[in-house]
C-alpha cells in the first residue's frame, strides 16, 4: 500500500480503533486530566446519515479531537432521538411495530458513524425509544407534577388534521404543521403542560451566562420568543357589567388616545357582553375566524375584520365613552384578551380605525404627519398633549406618570407580560413515553408510584396505530383499565404520550451515567462533567430544544440534582449542505447522497472538504466544492509521510532552520484558528505546511532532514482533527505505533516565531545617524524606546527632541 488508498485505510483502521477504543472518556476519580464535555445534537433515526449530519458531526469531531490532543479527559457521546411519529407512519404503512423500523435505522446510522470514523466514546450510547430510558422522562414528569409544573387544562390547542395530534405553539410554523406541512386548526381539548412560564424571567436573565459563547442571533431567537413586555394593566368598565375588565398595554400615556376598545372575537368576555341585536353577526363572524392560525391573525398585511359588540367602555381616566368591538387581531391568550386601541400610534388599531370609520386622537405630539391623514401610526418619542394631567411630559415620564395615577386611584398597576406560553406537552400518538398518571373518579389525577416505573407501551402494530383523533392507546384496554394507586378502585390509565422534546431536554445528563438505576443520572457524575463545554448543532433548534432544555435545567437546579443553571456553555450552529443554491430536495432532484461521496472519495476527503468549505456557520453549497481536491491534497500529504527518511526521535533542532519556522509558525496559527473556530483556514495552514514539507523534501535539505520529521509529524497530527485515516496510516508509517489520536498537540517554539529581523533607520535631523536590527512585528513604543536609547542617537541629541516620527518597523525621524 504505497499508493494513497482511502477505501484500505477505513477497513484497516476502523478495526484497530475498535479494539483500541482511544475515545472512552475516564470516570477514575484519580484521573488527574481536566475534563471537557463535548456533545453533537443527537440524530433522529429517519435512514441512514446525511450530508447534514455530515457537516454537523465533521465539525464537532474537530472541536473533540482537538482537546483529546490537547490532554483533556473528553466526554463525547452519541445516541439517538428515537421516540417519534416517521416511525409510527412507517410501521402503519407496513404493518409492523415502530421499534423495527427504528432500531433498524439506529444500527444503520451506527455502522455509518463508525466508518466516519467520529470520536465517540460508544460505551454511552442510548436511545430514548427504550424502556430503561424512557422510564426517567416519567420519574421527571412526576417530580414536576408535584412541584405544580406539570398540569392539566382545557383550552383551545394547534391541532394537525393530517397527523391527527396537538402541536405545541413551536411547532407550527406560519401556520402550517411543522412535520407533515398540513394546515393548523385550533380544537378544544384537555392537556398537560409544563409550567416553563414560571421560569421566563430566569430563562431571561441567564442569558448573560451565555453571552459570547452562543450565537447572537440565537440569543436574540431565544430573546423574542420569550417576549418580555413591559406596561401597565388598566382596569377598564364596560356598561352594565359589574365587574371591571383588565386591559395590558405597553402604552399606558396613550390612555386618553383610547378611541375604542376591542375585545378578542374568541375571549369567553366577547361572548358575554355581546348586545342581543348584535349576536348574530358576531356568531358569524367568530366562526370565520375559527379557522385561522395566530400567525394569519396577526399578520399585518391582512385586512383588518371584526364587528361592533353593541356595548361602550369607560375610560378610567376621563370617564369617556367609547364602543366594543370583537375582532380576531387580538388574541384571547395573550395580555387579558383585551385592548384599549389608540389608533394614533399603534399602527394596528389605526388600521382598524380607518377601515370601520372610528376616531383618531394625537395624544403625543413626535412632529410626524397626522396619522389620521397620512395612514401611519406615530409610536415614536414625542411630548404629551390632548392628555389633561400628562400634558408636556415626554413618553416614559408620562409613562411613570399615568402608572402613578392609576395605581394611587386603584385603577391599574405597572406590570410585566411574556409571550411565552407554558409548554404542551401530550401528543394523541403512540411512538412516545406514556404520561404516568392514573385517573380515579374517587381521587384525580395519581401518579404512578415511582417503583412501578417505566409505564411501558402496549403492544400495538400497523392498523392498530393509524390516527383516530385520540390516541391509539386508548384502545389498549387491558393496558389502560388499572387500580388506582391509592384507593384501589377502579381506573384508567392517561392515553397520551410525551412530546418527543421531554426526551431530548435532559438527554446530555444521561450521558454522564448511561446505566445509572437510581434516578435519571448520577448526580456527582453530572456535578463533574458539566455543564457541556461545546455544543453542535443546527440552527433550527435555536427556540424549541434550546429553550426546553434550558428551562429542564433550571428545573433540576431548583430540585438541588444540578449545580449549573445553563446546560450549554459554548454553541456552534453549522449552515447547511445544499446543492446549486438550494435546499437539497427529492421534488428538486439535486440530492447528494453522503454514502456515495464517501464511496468515491473516500471518509477523509468528505469530512475535509466539509471542514474547508467555509466557515463553519456557513451553508455549504456542494455545487463549490470539490471532494476530488481535497482527496488529491491527502495523497500529497500522505506522500510527505512515506517520504520522510530519518528516525523517530532524531533531534529536531539539528534540522532546517527555514522549514522549521514554517512549521512552529503553522502550530501557532492552527491552535489559534481551531480555538477560534475557524477550522477552513486551519485547514488552509495545513496545506500550505504540506508544501513547505514537500519542497523541502524535492529541492531543499532533502527527506532525511530531521526538519522534514518534524514538519510531517506535526501535520500528522493536526490532519488528525479533520482526515483521521489518512492520518493514522501517516503516524504508523512514520514509525509510530498507537493511535496518532491522542499523541498529544505540538507546541509552538517561541524562538522559532520570532521572524528574521528588519533593518530600522534612525534618522536625527534627518541625516541617518543609526541602524537597528529590530522585530518585524515591533511596536512604534518599543521602537521609540529603543531608538532613543541608541548611544550614536544620544550624541546628537541634548534634551528632549522636540518630536519623533515612527514608522515601524522601518523608519525612525527625530526633530531635535
Ligand atoms: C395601547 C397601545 C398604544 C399599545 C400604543 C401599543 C401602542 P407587546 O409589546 O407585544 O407586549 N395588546 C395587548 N394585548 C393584546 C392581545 N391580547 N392581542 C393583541 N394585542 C394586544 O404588545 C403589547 C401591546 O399590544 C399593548 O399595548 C396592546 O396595545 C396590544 F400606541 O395598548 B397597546
Ligand atoms: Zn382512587
Amino acid at each position: 500500500m504505497s499508493e494513497y488508498d482511502p477505501q484500505a485505510l477505513q477497513a484497516k483502521w476502523q478495526q484497530r480503533w475498535e479494539e483500541m477504543e482511544p475515545f472512552r472518556a475516564s470516570e477514575d476519580p484519580a484521573d488527574p486530566r481536566e475534563r471537557r464535555y463535548m456533545l453533537d445534537m443527537f440524530p433522529y433515526p429517519s435512514g441512514d446519515l446525511h450530508m447534514g449530519h455530515g457537516e454537523a458531526f465533521g465539525l464537532g469531531d474537530v472541536v473533540a479531537r482537538y482537546w483529546f490532543q490537547r490532554g483533556y479527559n473528553v466526554l463525547h457521546p452519541i445516541g439517538w432521538d428515537s421516540f417519534g411519529l416517521p416511525a409510527e407512519n412507517a410501521a402503519i404503512k407496513r404493518n409492523a411495530h415502530p421499534a423495527e423500523w427504528t432500531y433498524a435505522n439506529i444500527e444503520t446510522q451506527a455502522a455509518s458513524f463508525r466508518r466516519y470514523a467520529v470520536s465517540f466514546d460508544w460505551s454511552r450510547r442510548l436511545h430514548t425509544s427504550d424502556p430503561e430510558y424512557y422510564k426517567w422522562n416519567q420519574w421527571l414528569f412526576i417530580r414536576f407534577f408535584e412541584r405544580g409544573l406539570a398540569y392539566r387544562k382545557g383550552g383551545l390547542v394547534n391541532w394537525c388534521p393530517n397527523d391527527q395530534t396537538v402541536l405545541a405553539n413551536e411547532q407550527v410554523i406560519a401556520g402550517h404543521c411543522e412535520r407533515c406541512g398540513a394546515e393548523v386548526i385550533r380544537r378544544e381539548l384537555t392537556q398537560w403542560y409544563f409550567k416553563i412560564t414560571d421560569y421566563a424571567q430566569r430563562l431571561l436573565d441567564d442569558m448573560e451566562q451565555l453571552e459570547g459563547g452562543w450565537p447572537e442571533r440565537v440569543l436574540t431567537m431565544q430573546r423574542n420568543w420569550i417576549g418580555r413586555s413591559e406596561g401597565a394593566d388598566v382596569q377598564f368598565y364596560i356598561e352594565g357589567r359589574e365587574e371591571p375588565v383588565t386591559v395590558f398595554t405597553t402604552r399606558p400615556d396613550t390612555l386618553f388616545g383610547a378611541t375604542f376598545f376591542v375585545v378578542a372575537v374568541d375571549a369567553p368576555l366577547a361572548d358575554e357582553i355581546c348586545a342581543p341585536e348584535r349576536r348574530e353577526s358576531f356568531e358569524a363572524y367568530r366562526s370565520a375566524v375559527a379557522k385561522l392560525s395566530d400567525i394569519e391573525r396577526l399578520s399585518t398585511e391582512k385586512e383588518k375584520t371584526g364587528v361592533f359588540l353593541g356595548r361602550y367602555a369607560i375610560n378610567p381616566v376621563n370617564g369617556e365613552r367609547i364602543p366594543v368591538w370583537a375582532a380576531d387581531y387580538v388574541l384571547s391568550d395573550y395580555g387579558h384578551g383585551a385592548i384599549m386601541a389608540v389608533p394614533a400610534h399603534d399602527q394596528r388599531d389605526l388600521d382598524f380605525a380607518r377601515k370601520f370609520g372610528l376616531p383618531v386622537r394625537v395624544v403625543v405630539e413626535t412632529g410626524l404627519p397626522d396619522p389620521a391623514e397620512s395612514g401611519v401610526a406615530t409610536p415614536g418619542e414625542g411630548v404629551l398633549v390632548n392628555s389633561g394631567p400628562l400634558d408636556g411630559l415626554p413618553k416614559a415620564e408620562a409613562i411613570r406618570r399615568i402608572i402613578d395615577i392609576l395605581e394611587a386611584d386603584g385603577k391599574g398597576r405597572a406590570t410585566v407580560n411574556f409571550r411565552l406560553r407554558d409548554w404542551l406537552l401530550s401528543r394523541q400518538r403512540f411512538w412516545g413515553t406514556p404520561i404516568p398518571i392514573i385517573h380515579c373518579g374517587d381521587c384525580g389525577e395519581v401518579p404512578v408510584p415511582d417503583e412501578q416505573l417505566p409505564v411501558t407501551l402496549p403492544d400495538l402494530r400497523g392498523e392498530a396505530l393509524a390516527p383516530k383523533g385520540v390516541s391509539p392507546l386508548a384502545a389498549a384496554t387491558d393496558w389502560v383499565d388499572v387500580e388506582c394507586p391509592k384507593c384501589g378502585g377502579r381506573a384508567k390509565r392517561d392515553t397520551d404520550t410525551m412530546d418527543t422534546f421531554v426526551d431530548s431536554s435532559w438527554y446530555f445528563l444521561r450521558y454522564c451515567s448511561p446505566g445509572y438505576e437510581d434516578g435519571p443520572f448520577d448526580v456527582e457524575q453530572v456535578r463533574k462533567w458539566g455543564p457541556i463545554d461545546q455544543y453542535v448543532g443546527g440552527v433550527e433548534h435555536a427556540v424549541l430544544h434550546l429553550l426546553y432544555s434550558r428551562f429542564f435545567t433550571k428545573v433540576l437546579h431548583d430540585m438541588g440534582m444540578l449545580d449549573f443553571t445553563e446546560p450549554f456553555v459554548r454553541l456552534l450552529n453549522q449552515g447547511q449542505v445544499i446543492n446549486q443554491g438550494k435546499a437539497m430536495s427529492k421534488s428538486l432532484g439535486n440530492g447528494v447522497d453522503l454514502g456515495e461521496q464517501i464511496d468515491a472519495y473516500g471518509v477523509d476527503a468528505v469530512r475535509l472538504t466539509m471542514v474547508f468549505a467555509g466557515p463553519p456557520e456557513d451553508d455549504i453549497d456542494w455545487a463549490d466544492v470539490s471532494p476530488a481536491a481535497s482527496q488529491k491534497f491527502l495523497a500529497r500529504a500522505f506522500r510527505v509521510f512515506t517520504d520522510v527518511a530519518s528516525e523517530p526521535g532524531v533531534p529536531y533542532d539539528q534540522g532546517d532552520l527555514e522549514l522549521r519556522r514554517v512549521t512552529h509558525r503553522t502550530v501557532d496559527e492552527v491552535t489559534k484558528l481551531i480555538e477560534s473556530y475557524r477550522f477552513n483556514v486551519a485547514v488552509a495552514r495545513m496545506m500550505e505546511l504540506t508544501t513547505a514539507a514537500r519542497k523541502a523534501i524535492d529541492s531543499g535539505p532533502g527527506p532525511a532532514d530531521p526538519a522534514v520529521r518534524e514538519a510531517a509529524e506535526v501535520l500528522a497530527i493536526m490532519l488528525s482533527l479533520v482526515a483521521p485515516y489518512t492520518a493514522e496510516e501517516g503516524w504508523e508509517r512514520l514509525g509510530h505505533t498507537g493511535t496518532v489520536a491522542l499523541a498529544g498537540w505540538p507546541q509552538a517554539d517561541p524562538v522559532l516565531l520570532v521572524q528574521e529581523s528588519v533593518t530600522c533607520v534612525v534618522q536625527v535631523a534627518g541625516k541617518v545617524r543609526d541602524r537597528l536590527e529590530v522585530s518585524p512585528d515591533i511596536s512604534e513604543e518599543e521602537l521609540r524606546a529603543l531608538a532613543l536609547a541608541s548611544e550614536k542617537v544620544q550624541g546628537y541629541l541634548s534634551g528632549e527632541p522636540r518630536k519623533v516620527i515612527v514608522r515601524a518597523p522601518k523608519l525612525v525621524n527625530i526633530v531635535p
